[in-house]
C-alpha cells in the first residue's frame, strides 16, 4: 500500500527524532518521486515541527556550490528550512548522541531588513534587503543512510537540515565584498577546507534572489528578520568526537563549535 505524503514526513520525522539512519525513500516508498513531489513531503514535515511548537528561524540554499553538487552528484540546488531549536550558540559543545553521522559546513548568513518577493529577483535588490550578514556553520545530517539520496529524496529530508552555529558579530554587507570573502574550515587546527564566497553561486547574495525566485513558485517570500544560511562555501566535513571546528571568515570573523559525546 502506498505511504501519502504526511505519513512519509511522519517516517523522516521519526528518523530524526530516534537518530537513525533510513534507507533512502525513493529505494522504495516512492521510487518515482518527482522534485515538485518532494517538497510537498518537506512542507508536510514542516507542518509537523509547526505542529510541535517550533518556529522557522529562516530558509536556506543547499547545494550551491560547485564543489557540493559535484559531490553529491546533483545539478540544482534546493531549499529547506531552519527552526528555533536547530539553533545552538556560539562556542558551546554539541553531542554527538544527538545526530546520526553529521557534517559540518561553512557558510555566510543573510539577516533580512525587508521581504523579498520574487520573481526576477536579483543579488543587488537582495543586498538592499539585507540588514547584516555573519558567518554560520551549518550541521547537516541527513536521515539517510551513507548520506545516500537522490535529489528528491534530500529536499523530502528538509536538505538534511539539523542544526546551525552563527558567529556573533554582524556586519553591513555592503562593508564586504561577499564573493571575495576567504573562509577558512579547521578542526583541532588542522585546516579540512577553504574557499571564497563566489562558491556560491558567483555571490552569496545570488543564493538569497535564487531562493525568493523558487519560494515564489509556490506563493511564498522571504520575510523581514529572517536568516538565510546561503549554503556551504567549503564541503561538508563528518565530525567526530572530540573535534573543536572553528571558520574564520574574512570580515565576519570566527565561529565555532566543539563536539562531546
Ligand atoms: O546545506 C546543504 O547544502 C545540505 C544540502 C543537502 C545535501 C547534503 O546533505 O549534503
Ligand atoms: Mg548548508
Amino acid at each position: 500500500m502506498s505511504m501519502s505524503n504526511k505519513e512519509i514526513a511522519e517516517f523522516l520525522l521519526d528518523a530524526e527524532l530516534q537518530r537513525k539512519d533510513v534507507v533512502r525513500i525513493t529505494s522504495d516508498k516512492v521510487p518515482n518521486l518527482t522534485v515538485e513531489e518532494a517538497y510537498s513531503i518537506q512542507e508536510e514535515l514542516v507542518n509537523l515541527k509547526l505542529e510541535q511548537g517550533h518556529s522557522i528561524v529562516g530558509p536556506k540554499m543547499g547545494l550551491t556550490s560547485r564543489a557540493k553538487m559535484k559531490q553529491m552528484n546533483v545539478e540544482e540546488p534546493i531549499f529547506g528550512y531552519i527552526f528555533d531549536n536547530m539553533v545552538v550558540s556560539e562556542g558551546s559543545q554539541i553531542s554527538l548522541a544527538d545526530f546520526i553521522h553529521p557534517k559540518v559546513e561553512a557558510e555566510v548568513a543573510f539577516i533580512l531588513g525587508k521581504d523579498i518577493e520574487g520573481p526576477g529577483v536579483s543579488g543587488a535588490q537582495v543586498l538592499a534587503a539585507t540588514e547584516y550578514v555573519c558567518s554560520a556553520l551549518e550541521i547537516i545530517d541527513s536521515r539517510y543512510e551513507n548520506f545516500n539520496f537522490t535529489l528528491p529524496d534530500v529536499i523530502a529530508d528538509n536538505a538534511s537540515s539539523s542544526k546551525v552555529v552563527f558567529g556573533n558579530k554582524v556586519r553591513k554587507p555592503e562593508e564586504l565584498e561577499l564573493d571575495l570573502v576567504g573562509t577558512v574550515l579547521s578542526i583541532n587546527g588542522e585546516i579540512k577546507d577553504l574557499g571564497a564566497g563566489a562558491a556560491v553561486l558567483g555571490h552569496p547574495a545570488n543564493s538569497v534572489a535564487m531562493l525568493a525566485n523558487m519560494l515564489h513558485r509556490k506563493g511564498e517570500k522571504l520575510k523581514a528578520g529572517q536568516v538565510i544560511l546561503t549554503g556551504g562555501i567549503t564541503g561538508a566535513v563528518p565530525l567526530s568526537y572530540g573535534d573543536h571546528v572553528t571558520a574564520k571568515i574574512d570580515g565576519l570573523g570566527e565561529v565555532s563549535f566543539s563536539v562531546g559525546e
